[in-house]
């Protein structure tokens, strides 16, 4: 007897109507994108969960794949509270630098056609890993930031968090007003995200008769998590990436392709 989950894992493989979903192939990836183009269109709640990879045609560097920011960095080395507390300047200087980078970055047409999707819809609700802050300045409403904003600083002792959009920041590390050493405002491995943040992403999920899932290596939880949330409460589930992630098996559409070109045409 096959239990519920594999048989909609299967029906995921095939599409619900038995259509077939794969995207090798210029003629099957049409079918592809028209199919998920109607599922979009039909649903008056969705739910759009964004990683890296959006902000890529924008200059922001990933963090994994090719000419990820991982490469030359172990993320233990960085993006952790213990390496923070064992060389401040050091994760400072990698923030430094990103942020310089990040300020140059325009948001591009996959932003934008998130918001215009926004606007048509109902029921929408943005959940991104991102911290680059260019879902805002594409003009996305109301963001769930599951992994902070880099243009935010926290203090370690005080705990007051403020805004800062400096690049570069004129001393490393940066303090607070208090005297106590300032951190940015991001999530780090081992921390938990921002308080009820993952609960109100799993609602939408749960709401949303469409999750799209764009620009992310499906590697980090708990965010990677709401793919098969999704998928078990019965969601479609499209993704759009440059290249097949742990769950291309089980999305009901796999678009291979920058998104910066595809969401336009899928939206
Ligand atoms: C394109 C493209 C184009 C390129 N078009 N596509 C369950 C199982 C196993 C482990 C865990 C688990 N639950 C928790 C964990 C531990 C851990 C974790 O997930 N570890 C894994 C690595 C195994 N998770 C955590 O620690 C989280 N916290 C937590 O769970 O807390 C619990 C807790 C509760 C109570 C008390 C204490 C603790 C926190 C995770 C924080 C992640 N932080 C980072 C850094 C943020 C700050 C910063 O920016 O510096 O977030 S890590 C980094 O990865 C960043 C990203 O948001 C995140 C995800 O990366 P993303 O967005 O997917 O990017 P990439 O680079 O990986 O992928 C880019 C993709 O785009 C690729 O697929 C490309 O192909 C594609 N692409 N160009 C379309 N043009
Ligand atoms: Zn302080």
């Amino acid at each position: 007897m096959r239990n519920s989950v594999e048989t909609s894992l299967d029906t995921a493989r095939t599409g619900p109507e038995g259509t077939p979903c794969a995207t090798s192939g210029r003629k099957i990836k049409m079918m592809s994108l028209e199919q998920a183009r109607e599922w979009l269109r039909d649903a008056t709640a969705v739910a759009v969960l964004t990683g890296a990879g959006i902000s890529a045609e924008s200059g922001v560097p990933t963090f994994r794949g090719a000419g990820g920011l991982w490469k030359d960095y172990k993320p233990e080395d960085l993006a952790t509270p213990e390496a923070f507390a064992r060389d401040p300047r050091l994760v400072w200087e990698w923030y430094n630098w990103r942020r310089e980078t990040i300020k140059q970055a325009k948001p591009n047409a996959g932003h934008a056609a998130l918001v215009r999707l926004e606007i048509q819809k109902p029921h929408f609700t943005l959940i991104t890993q991102n911290v680059d802050g260019l879902h805002d300045m594409a003009g996305s409403g109301r963001i769930l930031k599951l992994h902070g904003d880099i243009w935010r600083m926290r203090c370690t002792s005080c705990g007051s968090n403020w805004p800062d959009r400096r690049a570069p920041l004129p001393k490393l590390p940066p303090h607070c007003g208090c005297g106590g050493l300032a951190r940015p405002g991001v999530v780090w491995f081992g921390e938990p995200l921002p308080e009820g943040m993952m609960q109100e992403a799993e609602h939408a999920t749960l709401a949303a008769q469409v999750l799209l899932v764009v620009g992310t290596s499906a590697q980090v939880y708990p965010a990677a998590g709401l793919i098969p949330l999704a998928k078990q409460a019965g969601a479609r589930v499209i993704q759009v990436n440059l290249e097949p992630t742990p769950y291309s098996g089980i999305v009901d559409c796999a678009l291979e392709g920058p998104a910066g070109e595809i969401l336009p045409q899928l939206i």
